[in-house]
């Protein structure tokens, strides 16, 4: 067992920009505050840091709104990593402007380039044995074909399976804790999707805890959800809440704010 999917030694993160206030959103409950995300954000990179990881703060991109969730922009593996083609059209250029951070870190980038495919980091799960890709308005079926093509001679195996209607990307529905196990939404897991793997279920009316990250030693988990953080302490996990108050806002969580990995050179 490698625990590849959850211990790393790096994380890449961008700092929120003032643009921040037109970034992308499925329902407007209003802009958010900029002063307040980016206090939420330098408790997520000091909560990274704890870890005794390296966390490579990268500038605010003004031209790209949603440019602080870097997660979207690459798919960050054992044997290098995979630049993406992202769906939404205001965030394609994220992509490259992430390439050359990688190549800096990594012996070798590869990239989604078929003008037909593509695919959000959102919708990547990378667990221990397999890569799970969840088709949505971000993620089409040629995408996913593509990363499997690209991964194949890394021993990658890549599965698609498919994001619940009217929710973003997979991973705003689940998140690994361990080698084995998931914490899911149940409509997610009702698909079936998980079998083979220990679930732990989100509370009822705290489905927007799904989206955690399971870094090193830590859990980190929206702040606000109170009877999920408590599942995840009676199963022996070490939590901390971070204020996502202003990323909600932009469907955005735990996952989206950092690009986890252990670069090989
Ligand atoms: C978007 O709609 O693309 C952003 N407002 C939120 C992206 C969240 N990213 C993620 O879940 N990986």
């Amino acid at each position: 067992m490698s625990d590849r999917s959850y211990r790393f030694s790096h994380a890449i993160t961008r700092k929120p920009s003032a643009s921040i206030v037109a970034g992308l959103r499925a329902v407007d409950t209003g802009a958010p505050d900029l002063q307040l995300m980016l206090a939420h954000h330098a408790a997520y990179v000091a909560t990274l840091r704890d870890t005794g990881a390296t966390v490579i703060e990268l500038e605010p991109l003004e031209a790209y709104p949603d440019s602080v969730f870097v997660e979207d922009t690459a798919l960050c593996l054992p044997k290098g990593a995979v630049v993406m083609r992202p769906g939404a059209p205001s965030r394609l250029g994220e992509a490259a402007e992430m390439a050359p951070h990688l190549e800096a870190l990594y012996g070798e980038v590869r990239r989604i380039s078929g003008t037909d495919s593509f695919i959000e980091g959102g919708d990547i799960l990378m667990t221990e044995s397999e890569i799970l890709v969840g088709r949505s308005a971000r993620t089409n079926a040629v995408g996913i074909a593509e990363l499997a093509r690209l991964t194949a001679d890394w021993g990658e195996v890549v599965r698609e399976v498919h994001t619940p209607p009217g929710v973003l990307h997979f991973k705003t529905d689940c998140s690994l804790l361990d080698a084995e196990t998931i914490l899911s939404t149940v409509r997610l897991s009702s698909s079936g999707c998980f079998k083979g793997y220990r679930l732990i279920d989100v509370a009822e009316g705290e489905e927007a805890a799904a989206n955690t990250i399971r870094f090193n030693d830590l859990v980190l988990m929206p702040a606000g959800f109170p009877r999920t953080r408590d599942r995840l302490l009676a199963a022996g996990y070490t939590v901390r809440e971070i204020g996502n108050s202003e990323c909600a806002k932009l469907d955005g969580g735990m996952s989206c704010l950092s690009l986890r990995f252990t670069p090989k050179a």
